[in-house]
This record gives structure tokens, sequence and C-alpha cells, in this order.
């Protein structure tokens, strides 16, 4: 099995996250977002990371790798098993996948990617601007689902991951959920960053961003 991208990505460490949960033996292939070779744009018709190889079969997206990972390999489950659970999981899955990372991901290019990884000036403002005011409805909402205690549903599912991943992107960028505006979700965030699969797979990245 074969993970193509960067775990620097809040894609590829969701799926990668997922696949040290069950236990699966895989490899990573580092390719870059917006790899133009033909050989990448063949498996991912987006051009996006991540891109998942199983033998023959291959998955361009972090949501469909993660359903097709829990079908195949259902023992150590990381989705809730009511049909209503399942349902808000998913939801959560494509909150942290869609507005969340949008937000996030702002104050890490602006304030890590631009003046570490892509030679260019940080736009603070920008910047400011997602932390300020994009972000903090969105936390509202996680803060009003996140429990006090363990995870969104019991065992840790995607959902999981999927909410949090975005904010360690940000925190490159030296953001931090503000304890005392959102305290169960930075106290969630704290939780997540704990589990062992997560620790893992972050200390991964912080291999491969040395190694760059
Ligand atoms: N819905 C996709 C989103 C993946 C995504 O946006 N990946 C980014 C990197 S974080 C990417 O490859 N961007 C390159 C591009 O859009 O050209 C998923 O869940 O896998």
């Amino acid at each position: 099995m074969k993970l193509m991208g960067v775990p620097l990505s809040p894609f590829v460490r969701k799926v990668a996250v997922i696949m040290e949960i069950k236990g699966l033996d895989y490899d990573v292939e580092p390719v870059m977002p917006g790899d133009t070779s033909e050989a990448f744009r063949a498996l991912s018709p987006l051009g996006k990371i991540p891109v998942f190889v199983d033998g023959d079969f291959s998955l361009a997206d972090s949501s469909a790798i993660c359903e097709y990972l829990e079908e195949k390999y259902p023992g150590h489950s990381t989705m809730p098993q009511g049909l209503e659970e399942r349902g808000h999981a998913r939801f959560l899955e494509e909150f942290g996948d869609s507005k969340l990372v949008e937000s996030a991901s702002i104050i890490f290019i602006e304030k890590f990617g631009n003046p570490n990884l892509f030679g260019k000036e940080p736009d603070l403002e920008r910047a400011a601007q997602a932390e300020n005011e994009l972000l903090p409805p969105f936390l509202d909402y996680l803060e009003s689902q996140v429990p006090s205690e363990g995870y969104l549903f019991g065992n840790f599912t995607t959902a999981d991951i999927s909410i949090v991943t975005p904010i360690f992107n940000a925190a490159y960028g030296g953001y931090e959920v503000d304890a005392s505006r959102w305290p169960r979700y930075a106290a969630f965030v704290q939780r997540v960053a704990e589990h062992p699969a997560v620790i893992k797979v972050r200390a991964m990245e912080q291999q491969m961003l040395a190694a760059r």
C-alpha cells in the first residue's frame, strides 16, 4: 500500500493517522500539491494529494480513502456504529475538510509556507483576518460538538482527526486555539494530539520537513 503526498497536508495527515490506527503497512511517497507529472495526474485527476494506491487500485480523496479503508479493514473501526452517528461523523469530517481547512490554511500559508517553503513575503493582514474573523465561527460550532472527555463517538474516528488536522497546520504559523474562548475544543485538540497514531504521523512529518 502506498500513500502519495506529504503529511504536512492536513488531508494526507488525516489518512496516515487512519492507516496507523488500522495497523496497516504502507509507504509514503512524497508528492507535493500541484504536481504536474503525467503519472501523478493519471492517479489524481484533480491534481490533489493524497493519492492512495493498493495494488492496481487507487483513490484520490482523503474521505474516499478513509471510507475504503474502513470497509476493507473494519477490524480497528474508525467510524461510529450507529446510523445517525455515522451520518454525523461524515458531516463533521466534511466540516473539517472544507471551511475549517480553508481558514486554517491561510494562517499556515501566510505565516509558515510563504516565508519558509515558498520564498514569498507573508501577508500578515490576511493571516490576522483568518484568525480573527474566519476561524472563530467554525470554532464556536466545534465547541458545541466536542465532548469534555474522550473522543467524539467513543473510539477514535475519522471525524476526530478531521476536525483537528487543520489546526495542526495553523500551529505551524504560531496559531493556538484560545482556551479561554473555546475551552472544550482547545482541550480536545490537545487530546487528539496525544493519540499515539497522531504522535507517530506528526513525527514522520517533522522528519520529512527536516529532510527537504
Ligand atoms: N478533497 C480532497 C482535498 C485535497 C486537497 O485539497 N489537497 C491539497 C493539499 S492540502 C492539494 O493537493 N492541492 C493542490 C491543488 O489543489 O492543486 C481530499 O480530501 O483529499
